[in-house]
């Protein structure tokens, strides 16, 4: 098994009710670049280029062909590791119109993560910088080439150019078949990878640019990596290119880097996590010559943003805020544009399609009438399972997703996120397992044991803990020396413990049998910001 469907009858439902359309992602793109009003739009911009509709479409078919020259079949997957810049915008086209499958890896991963999520999706071929921000990317691919017996091709993102030929023709793929793997935030052991249909992926991306106000004047701005499926759905880079408006992609999300492209492209949108959006609401405090006026609308999502940060946003910024709830499994809340200024600032919204349904529920899995609850959610762009059948537990027995979010719902349907059960911190919008960080730990010689907690963190939100009992015998294992441990065991730097605290011993649980789980809700608890 690789792809769990929904119910006949709701995949009916949804067909019949027009969200689900006999339209792939390559379908829209030619759409476009054959529509004169659009075709000679500019579709992308980054730092060093940019490229029309029409331009966009022609470099895509000669990638394709490129692609299915080295062998490259429909259906395979292809693990992507690039930053933001055009070439990700062709890639992932190009595979779409071969019908080959993107997996959406990100710049930060390493070793640990590539090597999990090339053998889950049984890649065959890596794209990937030879060197970015310093670090050797051919090395690491070749590291995962080494372990992934699937993967027979490594592709440096400066040679696409050079595979460019004729453009050959290719099935079309079908609506209903998933178009791309998505990653699971927080992920343990085997990688929980997403499946997304072209059918339900493009229906969250016109219903959001339905409620986003997206048009063809949109000038998206990406300042997150790029395949997030923040930026990549919410509305994101699809979004924009679904509407006919144009997307700018900057290497860093640093106002120094972003605010030039702001002022010279007239970005009117863009997705930031909580701490980018502080950092980007006191630097316009404190004052700036850079002319970013034609900012309309600001999203935050990925993390909770504090309701102190959201009242300031707006003013700071001279534009409209919308808080995002989001997940790349599927479920998206917003707040609308037109909501009062108490929901915007204090909610992080409502579904956005009015077939999402939603149903709280506590410890046991037994709803629960009035939060707060456990989030489970079903509807028309929220996968029923992950890639191969992973992780069942994160699905109800009726198929609905368990989101682990502890939410309440407001009298006016809005959402509050109050945060999460289970094992996941949520590090200003990039999620760690404390699980998966422990079992590393585990392995250092002057570790016996470990706990890895959230700690409240004024900039990120949470940040990660780990609490350690030390072996005997030795020197008591440190911040550096552990973080740099952790780093030689292939893991990304933000999933490096923030803090080491050595102890004797855990808090008691109270049950004969030591629930690591129990622990670490302990700990969290006794970490929380006192109000
Ligand atoms: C609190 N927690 C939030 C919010 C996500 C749009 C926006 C974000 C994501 C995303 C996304 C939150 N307040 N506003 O995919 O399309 C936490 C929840 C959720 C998890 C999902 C999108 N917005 N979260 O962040 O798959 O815990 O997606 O379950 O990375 O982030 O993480 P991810």
């Amino acid at each position: 098994m690789t792809f769990t469907s929904w119910p006949s009858e709701l995949a009916e439902q949804y067909r019949s009710e027009g969200l689900w359309c006999a339209e792939t992602f390559d379908d829209v793109l030619t759409a476009r670049a054959s529509d004169p009003s659009i075709a000679d739009r500019t579709a992308v911009v980054d730092v060093d280029r940019s490229c029309t509709y029409r331009e966009l479409d022609l470099r895509v078919g000669r990638l394709a062909a490129g692609f299915s020259a080295l062998g490259i079949e429909p259906g395979e997957r292809v693990l992507l590791q690039m930053p933001n810049a055009i070439e990700f915008v062709e890639t992932v086209f190009a595979l779409f119109r071969l019908g080959a499958l993107p997996v959406f890896g990100l710049p930060a991963h390493r070793e640990a993560e590539l090597v999990g999520i090339a053998r889950a999706a049984d890649v065959v071929a890596i794209v990937h910088p030879r060197v970015h921000d310093r670090f050797d990317h051919s090395a690491l691919a070749q590291t995962v080439a080494d372990q992934v017996d699937t993967v027979r091709r490594l592709i440096p993102i400066d040679t696409l150019e050079s595979l460019h030929t004729d453009p050959c023709g290719h099935p079309r793929s079908e609506p209903e078949s998933v178009a791309f793997l998505q990653l699971s935030g927080g992920s343990t052991g085997v990688p929980k990878l997403i499946p997304r249909t072209h059918a339900d992926y493009l229906y969250s991306v016109w219903r959001s640019n339905e409620v986003c106000g997206v048009s063809g004047d949109t000038v998206y701005l990406v300042v997150l990596p790029v395949a997030h499926n923040f930026p990549m759905s919410s509305p994101g880079i699809l979004g924009a290119l679904y509407a006919g408006g144009t997307v700018v992609l900057s290497p860093s999300p640093a106002p120094s880097a972003a605010w030039p492209l702001v002022e010279s492209e007239r970005a009117t949108m863009v997705g930031l996590v909580p701490p980018l959006a502080r950092l980007w609401t006191e630097t316009a405090e404190r004052g700036t010559t850079q002319d970013i006026s034609s900012l309309e609308t600001i999203q935050v999502g990925g993390a909770r943003c504090p309701d102190e940060l959201a009242r300031r946003i707006g003013p700071a910024l001279g534009v409209t805020l919308q808080q995002v709830f989001g997940m790349a499994e599927g479920l998206v809340c917003y707040t609308r544009l037109d909501d009062p200024i108490d929901v915007v600032t204090r909610t992080q919204g409502r579904p956005m399609s009015p077939l999402d349904q939603l149903r709280l529920v506590d410890d046991d899995g037994a709803a629960v009438a009035e939060g707060p609850g456990f989030l489970e959610v079903q509807g028309p762009y929220t996968i029923r399972g992950y890639w191969n059948g992973a992780a069942p537990a994160s699905f109800a027995p009726d198929g609905w997703y368990r989101t682990g979010d502890v939410v309440e719902i407001t009298d006016g349907g809005d959402l509050v996120v109050l945060g999460r059960g289970g094992d996941r911190i949520n590090r200003g919008g990039e999620k760690v397992s404390a699980e998966q960080l422990e079992e590393h730990l585990l392995e250092h010689p002057a570790v016996r044991d470990v706990i890895v907690v959230a700690v409240a963190d004024e900039y990120l939100g949470e940040r990660t803990c780990a609490y350690v009992i030390a072996v005997d015998s030795g020197e008591p294992p440190s911040l550096p020396m552990l973080r740099a441990f952790a780093r030689d065991r292939g893991l990304a730097d933000w999933k490096l413990p923030d803090s080491v605290v050595v102890v004797d011993g855990f808090p008691e649980t109270g049950v004969g049998k030591v629930s690591r789980r129990r622990l670490r809700e302990i700990l969290t608890e006794q970490n929380k910001p006192r109000t």
